[in-house]
């Protein structure tokens, strides 16, 4: 483990090279060469309470991060509005690891996401869902590391994930990371391993995972997970601060993910639902 000025977590650059970011270093609207941002009152297919807006007020670059905040505000039939942008056709990855810095807002209702989807087609979940962070406010200092795919998802309750204690995870900057290998992906806090998802044989519906998937930040509001205990009104406007999004290719050790660095072959997988 190494660490920089700041002391953000590292990892390995004998393994690691850096082969994409966005270091959000340029105040204004989110680069479009790497970004689209959504826009739409559909909450999330999980009856989410926000409108995803492009206003500046709901997703921006100030001060060296992505910003998406949250309002209690009215739009579009909606109760708030927040933001939601994803990198698909712009950046998009197979393998590798996927890491962003973030520090996460606070209050029962809030569900902000750092995740990515498949490109595999067949819909949602066959596409494939890698959860590399996802934090709903009524369980504060629990952060989700999730996967979802045809066989394994939130629909059954057999979706595969884990959680780890990040005590401040809502007042410092931590790095949330995937680790993903052609037979297994290990999630990551600040270089610390709580879930392996392994690959289970070639059957699509339980390893999609062979194709590129893009990445998706949003800040939903309420819905079937953030708002199982109601919505806090009181703590709006809150804000999910980004420092940066960084993807890597792996250049030495075991590219299957078997063995040295860590073994994405063993799965120590928690079943929810069951
Ligand atoms: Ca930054």
């Amino acid at each position: 483990m190494s660490q920089n000025d700041d002391g953000a977590y590292k990892p390995d650059p004998a393994k690691w090279q850096l082969v994409w970011s966005d270091e959000f270093d340029k105040d204004g609207p989110p680069d479009s060469s790497k970004w689209t941002i959504e826009q739409n009152n559909k909450g999330g297919g999980n009856r989410e309470l926000q409108a995803y807006t492009d206003s500046p007020n709901n997703i921006r670059v100030e001060n060296g991060n992505l910003v998406i905040e949250a309002r209690k505000e009215k739009s579009g039939g909606m109760q708030y509005t927040s933001g939601r942008m994803n990198s698909r056709g712009k950046a998009e990855f197979t393998y590798g690891r996927i890491e962003a810095r973030i520090k996460l807002p606070h209050g029962r209702g809030i569900w902000p996401a750092f995740w990515m989807l498949g490109t595999g087609g067949g819909g949602w979940p066959r596409c494939g869902e890698i959860d590399i962070m996802e934090y709903v406010g009524y369980q504060p200092g629990e952060v989700h590391g999730t996967v979802h795919t045809g066989a394994f998802n939130h629909m059954k309750g057999t979706q595969q994930g884990n959680h780890t204690t990040i005590g401040d995870c809502e007042d410092q900057y931590h790095v949330y990371a995937v680790e993903w290998y052609s037979k297994g992906m290990r999630f990551f806090v600040d270089g610390q391993h709580y879930f392996t998802f392994a690959r289970q044989g070639d059957d699509n519906d339980k390893w999609p995972f062979d194709k590129p998937a893009f990445i998706i930040f949003n800040f939903a509001v309420g819905g079937d997970w953030g708002g199982i205990k109601g919505v806090d009104a009181s703590v709006y406007p809150q804000k999910m601060l980004v420092d940066y999004v960084r993807a890597y290719k792996q250049i030495s050790g075991d590219p299957t993910g078997a063995g040295g660095g860590g073994d994405a072959t063993k799965s120590d997988v928690h079943q929810f639902g069951k």
